[in-house]
């Protein structure tokens, strides 16, 4: 089975950039060459994580970067985009701790003399303990330990990286990480969710300044996910409740960024849960971004509810992934129309799209042909959005190999690459293979051999 596209496609140009994504937690291991943070302190707590497994090992990346480069390589892949782990590059007082640095140089530098352009986040949800210790993404000081950290790494990175991302999902480290308490620190409360977004903008903006003054020919930006939201019916309440919802889930993140206000919804809040904003930080957060990094994975559906505003409703008979997320490749495309004519923005990279499915790997091979349908509709979703109009540059595959699925473990597996954890033994999957033949097909593609 092959993933295929229009010919006269964006996707077959070469300007198109197409990469692989992971995360420093996700898959590194080496939890003892690191400080801790808060997603070691969650793992520990019983009952947070579904299979009780942590991230001290996971895909052994701190030993196998330089197969895993090689593996990324065999994939003719443009990009590889992939985060720093705060805590392994700063020791708790600051300063830095140059094993960790020169790990992230290792890989930057294979990266270049393979001629694969490095995307680098600098926050995927791994806050060292003794910040969280210190009230975390609540206290408004991690915003400016966060613009510390930006300038020490930026400027030990010199000019090695081709794009840096400040924040990956804020909404997640906020809203599932403070306020619905699924993720770590595992706090649950309005009020906290609303801060800690502030501050995680705040943080993006400080960093942003200084990404532009240290590095100012790399592409630097924001890494945002969206879950669009639909109306269960065509009921004026429901499509109220969609509404309502979008703005408290997705626009929240997006909107401080171009437009420097919250939505609306800012104002029902109840006083106690309203953030505390200090004069000119919205001007801060929406200074000028190169790209805007959209994730995107599934849509949701709203009606309304008398006590909430609004739910979410589980529709049932609908396809869905093995994690439970609806397949609904239409959304995506309407999603990328519409920030498109909401907001001003700067050309749009999709930095994650993906699926996990229950893969099953037999006689060393996975036939992930779900996975593969998931790929081939999602990226003609990409393409109708790009002919209605978006400037969309480059696409990346969440992700490249499975890996630590935050809460639900190893149990979810999201790679085109396959990982037997205990041998760690990686194998590119039916859908990995497609997604890299879609990538030499170009017409451009010469010889991915020289990387
Ligand atoms: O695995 C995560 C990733 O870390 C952030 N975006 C969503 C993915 C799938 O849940």
């Amino acid at each position: 089975m092959k993933i295929s596209l229009p010919k006269n496609s964006r996707l077959q140009s070469e300007a198109f950039t197409f990469g692989v994504a992971t995360a420093s937690f996700q898959i590194e291991g080496g939890v003892d060459s690191r400080q801790t943070c808060i997603w070691d302190t969650f793992c520990a707590t019983p009952d947070k994580i579904r299979d009780a497994s942590n991230g001290d090992i996971a895909c052994n990346h701190l030993n196998l970067w330089q197969e895993d480069i090689a593996l990324i390589t065999s994939l003719g892949v443009d990009a590889y985009r992939f985060s720093i782990a705060w805590g392994r590059v700063l020791n708790q007082d600051g300063s830095i701790n140059q094993q960790g640095v020169d790990f992230y140089i290792g890989i930057l530098d294979e990266l270049k003399r393979r001629n694969i352009k490095a995307f680098v986040t600098l926050y995927h949800w791994d806050l060292p303990q003794h910040i969280e210790d210190q009230g975390g993404w609540l206290n408004r000081d991690t915003a400016y330990l966060f613009k510390d950290y930006a300038d020490k790494i930026s400027q030990a990175f010199g000019d090695r990286v081709y794009s840096y991302a400040t924040l990956n999902e804020p909404f997640c480290s906020s809203y599932l990480g403070y306020e619905a308490g699924i993720h770590a620190p595992g706090l649950m409360k309005k009020a906290y969710g609303r801060q800690s977004a502030h501050h995680l903008l705040l943080a993006h903006g400080l960093a942003m300044q200084v990404l532009q003054k240290n590095s100012p020919n790399s592409m630097n930006g924001i890494v945002l996910n969206f879950t669009p939201c639909y109306a269960l019916t065509q009921s004026a309440a429901d499509i109220q409740a969609a509404k309502q919802a979008d703005d408290y889930f997705n626009q929240w993140y997006i909107k401080p960024i171009f437009d420097a206000a919250y939505p609306d919804l800012l104002a029902a809040l109840a006083p106690e849960d309203r953030p505390e904003i200090h004069d000119g930080d919205l001007e801060l957060i929406s200074q000028p971004i190169d790209f805007l990094g959209v994730n995107f994975y599934t849509r949701a559906v709203y009606q309304a509810d008398a006590e909430q505003g609004f739910v979410q409703v589980d529709l049932p008979g609908v396809p869905k992934t093995d994690i439970g997320w609806e397949i609904h490749p239409q959304a995506f495309t309407d999603l990328l129309v519409s920030l498109n004519q909401t907001y001003d923005l700067p050309p749009i990279f999709i930095t994650e799209n993906g699926a996990a499915m229950d893969d099953k790997c037999i006689d060393g091979r996975v036939d992930d042909f779900d996975r593969l349908s998931y790929y081939q509709h999602h990226l003609t979703a990409v393409d109708n959005a790009i002919v209605q109009g978006v400037n969309i540059q480059g696409y990346f595959a969440w992700s490249l190999m499975d890996n630590f699925e935050w809460a639900e473990g190893y149990l979810k597996r999201f790679g085109i690459v396959y990982v037997d954890y205990a041998s760690q033994t990686r194998t590119i999957k039916a859908s990995g293979q497609a997604y890299s033949d879609l990538i030499r097909s170009r017409a451009h593609f010469t010889n991915n051999n020289n990387k």
